[in-house]
């Protein structure tokens, strides 16, 4: 398997998008299951812009956006389902490496235009804009929102703001680029406030979150090298600590704030011996090829798989891979 072709793959054009939305008249606007600051600031920039050009737009998602989300402006109107029976004119499907991945059904009857920022997107849609260095979709869709002319009110700015803010773990990852900046100061000018937002979306979490966070890391698993952390979440753990599912959102990245970890792998239990495993990990450290050997993807730092089976043999073999990969990096540094 080859995959030199993948570091700064780009395929389609913004004007390809633009062009493409221009003609038509009605809009779904669905990112991925279980959507993120990206995929939400995404959509809704989008569905901005459209609706000032005087196009009508459904967003949709099959999960609720994250709780601290919804103060924002049109957040809570996503309407949440899992099938589609009328697609409109087109289908805007951001953040999604297949239609799958959206959790809805019925999309692939559209028209289907395609944005996305992540390495192995299967390119299904009518119209593929596939940019593998922008540091969000949200930075896609900044280009789209001027290449169709719509002047950067303050909501799409907000959205496209909380896009980069959270795609970017607050500037922490990388393809952050002076282009980046560059956005963020417009979204600024147009009157996004980066204190009020930042303070909105971090530090609006409950106590579960807090207790949840405590037991996790205390349980926390260093392996001998001192450099892969495992951190794990069952449903007997969210339980006591009261913590819903989305609790556990931006916990795979505590473990990184120690200068030895170079990687943690994060598993959460879906179901009965059902995982979804998520990877970090800090520069040349290539986690995604671990998540692509169990069918996941995502980036080089970040990325995610579902796996099943005895969490003590997933450990292991995760481990396993990831050492893989610390070594591989130790040799290219
Ligand atoms: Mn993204």
């Amino acid at each position: 398997m080859t995959m030199s072709a993948e570091t700064t793959a780009a395929a389609g054009t913004c004007a390809g998008v633009a062009e493409a939305i221009r003609p038509h008249q009605r809009f779904v606007i669905a990112a991925h299951m279980r959507p993120d600051g990206d995929a939400v600031g995404s959509q809704l920039a989008m569905a901005y812009a459209l609706r000032h050009l005087g196009k009508e737009v459904r967003v949709i998602s099959r999960d609720p956006a994250p709780p601290p989300l919804l103060v924002f402006p049109g957040v809570s109107d996503i309407e949440i389902t899992n099938r589609v029976d009328a697609t409109g004119d087109a289908v805007i499907v951001m953040e999604s490496s297949s239609l799958v991945r959206t959790g809805v059904a019925g999309l692939e009857q559209g028209f289907v235009i395609n944005i996305d920022h992540h390495v192995g997107n299967t390119m299904f849609g009518d119209v593929n804009w596939l940019e593998t260095s922008a540091a969000a979709c949200g930075e896609m869709v900044f280009d789209v929102v001027e290449a169709l002319g719509v002047p950067l009110t303050y909501e799409i700015a907000l959205h496209v703001y909380i896009a980069i803010l959270t795609d970017t773990g607050s500037f922490h990852y990388s393809n952050i680029a002076p282009r980046t900046f560059d956005i963020c100061r417009q979204c600024v000018l147009a009157g996004v406030q980066p204190s009020a937002v930042a303070s909105s979306v971090f530090d609006s979490c409950n106590m579960g979150r807090l207790r949840l966070f405590g037991a996790v890391l205390n349980q926390m698993q260093v392996d001998d090298s001192g450099r892969l952390a495992t951190i794990l979440v069952d449903q007997r753990l969210a339980a006591t600590c009261h913590a819903t599912d989305e609790d556990a959102d931006g916990l795979i990245n505590v473990p990184l704030t120690a200068k030895e970890i170079q990687a943690v792998v994060f598993f959460k239990e879906a179901g009965p011996g059902e995982w979804r495993v998520s990877l970090r990990s800090k520069g040349s450290v290539d986690i995604n090829a671990v998540a692509r050997e169990f069918g996941g993807g995502g980036h080089k730092n970040a990325s995610g798989c579902s796996a099943s089976g005895s969490i003590e043999e997933l450990k292991a073999l995760f481990r396993q891979k990831i050492t893989t990969q610390l070594d591989a990096a130790l040799r290219r540094d």
